[in-house]
């Protein structure tokens, strides 16, 4: 009988899992890391806890099995609290396990409940206490595939290995099903609607969910926003691409002249916090039902993944939209963010956007991007164009900072041969610096975009916007070329736009990881926030 660390890595492996990641501490941790040795699953040491569950998170979103992360007890467990609240809000499967002390022990000493502490995160918590560590494994593989995705948690006892393991659960998918269509009022909806509009969103990345619909797109002339997540599933460059859905000012036009919203794969966690404010109706196909309260759904059809599209293109039929006015409204939204003003002199200072569409010129469709929360990502989501379903990697429902630069670990572990760029504000990077020493230590081609403003900019436009002076968002002048250059990476400080051309060039040559500080001028931000959320 195998062991439970063996038994539990196995079935990992088996599931897909490609790398366990964590800071351990001395307990149940140190077994699971043995037993991942001996199952050849790398375990990557991060630095920080949230860090690693990002990282998993991201080979979760790309690669559709589950993300693994270990801590220790308490500090460790409190720690990744982050990172699973971000599998929750950005609905990923991720798996966090902790170590606990061994049951029937009465010790103080760093000791938290970790399932009370985690029970409004996660979906199902349970314990790998010997007497229950194979029927909890199959639970927590039961619940990691349930839709909608999100974190399961295992607590490990430091005496787990006493139990031996069993074959508990199935981890058989199941969702509900609800057929929509079979509603004729909900099929005359769709079959009336002349002017449809899809807004894809998070639910349909899966490769082949995409592939149907960009065809639907194409057999019914039907144009698609996307969700940030969502970008690359109909990619910017498909015909009927029309643009980013963020519930903002920037999709306005076209969704005025729309005369039915279908929601695809789309979850209201993804949208701006302001109310829904369309005349004609929504309704949403996925394959799993959404929250209705900020999204006044019509009708919602639960699905599974090819039946969903095969059911909307018999509903629909040929719509009236011309394809060049919808080429023209995309381009007339990425233009706005493009052109928004811009006060310094371009040739010798970087705006936000020149660094974005600089680094895409060089980089997309053979890089993978992450994005950070703040607003460089506004410019970033809009201008960097996408070819393929989590070409951009970025967290939306839960918007965390931190996030760019341990999801590029992960997504580098994945394929160490495809370059990662990450796009981060200087604050984002402050919070998960320390993975710079992770990405040393891998030698992963990355290469890490500071948006360097000094400045907390998305908060300094808020207060802005309040009329309020300046107050908590100054960052000082850190240089992070320098900064880099300890943690072992190359590094360019770019000012100007020939700066970053010479400093994006010879990253893209580099062997291994690189930063460039890109100082930027950041006053025409509140000009690109105003073009997309108005
Ligand atoms: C963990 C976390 N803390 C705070 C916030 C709130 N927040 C959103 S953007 C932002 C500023 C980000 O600053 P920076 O990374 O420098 O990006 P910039 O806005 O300057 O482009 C803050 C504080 C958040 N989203 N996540
Ligand atoms: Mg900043």
């Amino acid at each position: 009988m195998p062991g439970v660390a063996d038994y539990l890595i196995d079935r990992l492996r088996d599931a897909g899992v490609r790398t366990v990641f964590g800071l351990p501490g001395g307990g149940g941790n140190l077994d699971l890391i043995q037993a991942a040795g001996r199952a050849g699953l790398p375990f990557v040491l991060t630095t920080t806890e949230t860090g690693s569950a990002i990282a998993a998170i991201a080979q979760a979103e790309i690669t559709g099995a589950p993300g693994v992360c270990i801590t220790t007890l308490g500090p460790g467990a409190a720690s990744v609290v982050n990172g699973v609240v971000c599998a929750k809000l950005d609905r990923v499967p991720l798996l966090a396990i902790t170590d606990s002390y061994a049951s029937g022990t009465t010790f103080e000493h760093q000791r938290l409940d970790h399932q009370k502490l985690l029970a409004p995160v996660v979906k199902w918590s349970g314990s790998l206490a010997p007497d229950v560590a194979s029927q909890n494994i199959g639970f927590a593989f039961d619940r990691l595939a349930e839709l909608p995705p999100g974190p399961v948690h295992l607590d490990c006892p430091a005496n787990f290995e006493e139990a031996h393991a069993g074959d508990g659960g199935l981890g058989a998918r199941s969702w509900g099903h609800t057929d929509a269509f079979g509603d004729p009022a909900f099929r005359a909806l769709v079959t009336a609607a002349r002017k449809p509009i899809l807004i894809v969103g998070l639910a349909a990345r899966q490769p082949a969910y995409a592939a149907a619909v960009r065809a639907l797109c194409e057999a019914r002339r039907v144009p698609a926003l996307v969700t940030y997540k969502a970008k690359g599933v109909v990619p910017d460059s498909h015909p009927w691409f029309a643009g980013v859905f963020t519930h903002g000012a920037i999709e306005r036009p076209i969704l005025d002249e729309s005369d039915l919203i279908i929601g695809i794969g789309f979850d209201p966690v993804e949208i701006l916090p302001r109310p829904w404010n369309y005349r004609q109706p929504v309704i949403s196909i996925a394959r799993w039902e959404m929250a209705e309260d900020h999204v006044p759904f019509r009708g919602q059809h639960v699905g599974t993944d090819e039946g969903i599209d095969l059911e909307l293109a018999e509903a629909l039929t040929q719509s009236e939209w011309d394809q060049s006015v919808v080429r023209a409204h995309a381009e007339t939204a990425r233009r706005a963010v493009l052109n928004a003003e811009v006060l310094s002199d371009p040739a010798s200072s970087l705006t936000p956007q020149s660094v974005v569409t600089m680094a895409a010129a060089r980089f997309a469709g053979k890089a993978r991007v992450t994005v950070d929360a703040g607003a460089h990502m506004l410019p970033a989501a809009v201008l960097w164009p996408v070819s393929e379903p989590n070409g951009l990697l970025i967290s939306n429902g839960l918007s965390t900072m931190g996030f760019a630069l341990p999801a590029a670990i992960g997504a580098a572990l994945l394929d160490r041969s495809r370059p990662v760029v990450a796009l981060t504000g200087d604050g984002g990077l402050l919070i998960c610096m320390g993975e710079l020493a992770t990405l040393a230590r891998e030698r992963l081609k990355i290469i890490v975009i500071v948006l360097n403003d000094s400045s907390l900019s998305l908060i300094e436009i808020k207060q802005q916007a309040r009329k309020l002076p300046p107050a908590g968002v100054a960052l000082g002048d850190l240089n992070w070329s320098r900064i880099a250059e300890g943690f072992g990476l190359g590094a360019w400080t770019a000012r100007t736009p020939a700066e970053l051309e010479h400093a994006l060039e010879a990253a893209a040559a580099a062997d291994g990881p690189s930063l460039i500080d890109a100082r930027i001028d950041g006053s025409n931000y509140p000009d690109i926030m105003k073009a997309i959320r108005g």
